[in-house]
């Protein structure tokens, strides 16, 4: 890894809290081990990214590069979270990456990232992440809104839902080679859902090229739903005329709901929703707000649903 480029993004600050975060999770029995947070990665293309800040973002203070980029959920990486950090970078996600957008719509196409990003603004867009078990950082992603691409290439009225897909490739991410999920990663929105202005297509974090663990070179971040929901490295885009059984439905579909809204009085049958630890503070809880607290902007997608049926 380049050691000059990572010191450059990584304030002393961040590198002092990171004993802190590690000493928490080390205390909490979480796992985090500092031979992961040594493996910290460089982002994938070692780019800075021109970016201009969101009013969607939240003001809450975002967690560091290396909390971001070191505590990550990557199945096809292995199911620790120091896995992804670890065994990620090895991979060179293929160049031009390209995503297959077809199914229901007027223009399909197989387009480069080049394509994809032409002609739009990237936007700081710092959100709130809470992963279904339990725990919750604020995460300064850098992308745009899924509605303009979507919009591009014009669904038709056969179009209700949206199926995002993961690369797969067993050869190059080894926890494909384990059946812990079925492959590739599905993950899906219903259309409204992917219109929606908050949910984007994230390249970037920290104003940097994604780094291959936080889903390079495009991933989907739709920040009022449970972190699952946000598919790594998408390879295709199909729209559908009905839901999409997602990776996580086939896995365990009394636990994981099409719709996988955060909700605190919906809990999963492992993992009760009302509250979460905000990273790294392990000792620090709150109580996990509806929709994340970003009901304002998106309860009303969900008017007269019964969320704990639709979950
Ligand atoms: N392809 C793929 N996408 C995925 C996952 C995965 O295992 N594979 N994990 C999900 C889960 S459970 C979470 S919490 C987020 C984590 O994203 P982050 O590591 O960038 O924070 O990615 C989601 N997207
Ligand atoms: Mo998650």
């Amino acid at each position: 890894m380049d050691k000059i480029r990572s010191s450059e993004i990584t304030s002393r600050a961040v590198y002092v809290n990171r004993r802190a975060f590690i000493q928490a999770f080390v205390s909490a029995g979480i796992g985090f081990s500092a031979t992961a947070a040594d493996a910290q990665a460089p982002a994938t293309h070692g780019r800075k990214l021109t970016t201009t800040h969101s009013d969607l973002s939240t003001t809450e203070r975002p967690n560091t590069w290396e909390q971001v980029t070191t505590y990550n959920n990557f199945y096809e990486f292995g199911t620790g979270k120091d896995d992804p950090a670890r065994y990620a970078p090895r991979w060179r996600p293929r160049e031009p990456w390209t995503v297959r957008v077809d199914g229901a719509c007027a223009r399909p196409g197989t387009f480069t990232l080049d394509d994809i990003l032409k002609g739009q603004t990237l936007e700081d867009r710092i959100y709130r992440h809470r992963c279904v078990e339990g725990w919750s950082m604020v995460i300064p992603w850098v992308g745009f809104p899924l509605a303009s691409l979507v919009n591009k290439v014009q669904p038709t009225s056969a179009a209700k839902f949206v199926e995002f897909t993961t690369l797969h490739d067993p050869a190059a991410m080894p926890g494909q080679r384990d059946d812990v999920l079925e492959w590739p990663y599905v993950e899906g929105l219903r259309l409204d859902e992917a219109l929606h202005p908050l949910t984007i297509l994230a390249v970037g974090v920290y104003g940097e090229a994604l780094p291959n663990q936080n889903g390079a070179p495009l991933r989907l971040v739709v920040p009022w739903k449970y972190g699952f929901k946000g598919a790594k490295s998408i390879v295709r885009i199909r729209f559908v005329d009905k839901a999409p059984t997602t990776s996580w439905m086939r896995n365990w579909p009394q636990a994981y709901g099409f719709y996988s809204n955060v909700n605190p009085a919906v809990d999963h049958p492992r993992h009760s929703q009302a509250m979460e630890v905000r990273l790294p503070a392990a000792t620090r809880s709150m109580r996990t707000q509806l929709f994340n607290g970003y009901a304002d902007q998106v309860a009303s997608l969900y008017k007269g649903m019964d969320l704990k049926r639709f979950y």
